[in-house]
């Protein structure tokens, strides 16, 4: 068994749990947010057998998607008299990123 760990925009995140539903995987969303960008993400978590891996992956794939997003750089240490024109930096946040573990044991009591 694996534990499939998917970061997703959280625009994504409703349609791809429904989509996991519909094929009777089972998933927990949880609310999260990016270090880099602060913005809200999803975490969605499914403990899946190990021969349905690519199937979850390809429903992954099919229902989420890569976005482009504007962040303003926070400003430097600055000396008196020293000037720092911010400009917006576009960064491309990936459909998802998705980490796939060993699942030592489970059990649903
Ligand atoms: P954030 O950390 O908010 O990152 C959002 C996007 O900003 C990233 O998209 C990437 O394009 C860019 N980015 C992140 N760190 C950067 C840096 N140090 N310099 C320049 N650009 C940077 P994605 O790579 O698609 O990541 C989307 C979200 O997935 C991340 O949101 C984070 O929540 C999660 N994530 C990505 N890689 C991860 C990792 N190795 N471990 C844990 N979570 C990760």
């Amino acid at each position: 068994m694996k534990l499939v760990v998917a970061i997703v925009h959280s625009e994504d995140a409703g349609v791809l749990v429904n989509a996991l539903l519909d094929k009777e995987f089972r998933a927990t969303r949880m609310q999260s947010s990016g270090g880099f960008l602060k913005q809200s993400n999803a975490t969605i978590i499914l403990g899946v057998e190990d021969g349905d891996v690519d199937e979850v992956m390809g429903i992954v794939r099919t229902n989420c998607t890569s976005r482009t997003q504007v962040v303003n750089p926070m400003p430097p240490i600055m000396e008196p008299g020293e000037f720092f024109m911010p400009y917006p930096l576009e960064v491309e946040v990936g459909g998802a990123t998705v980490f796939v573990m060993p699942v030592e044991r489970f059990e649903r009591l």
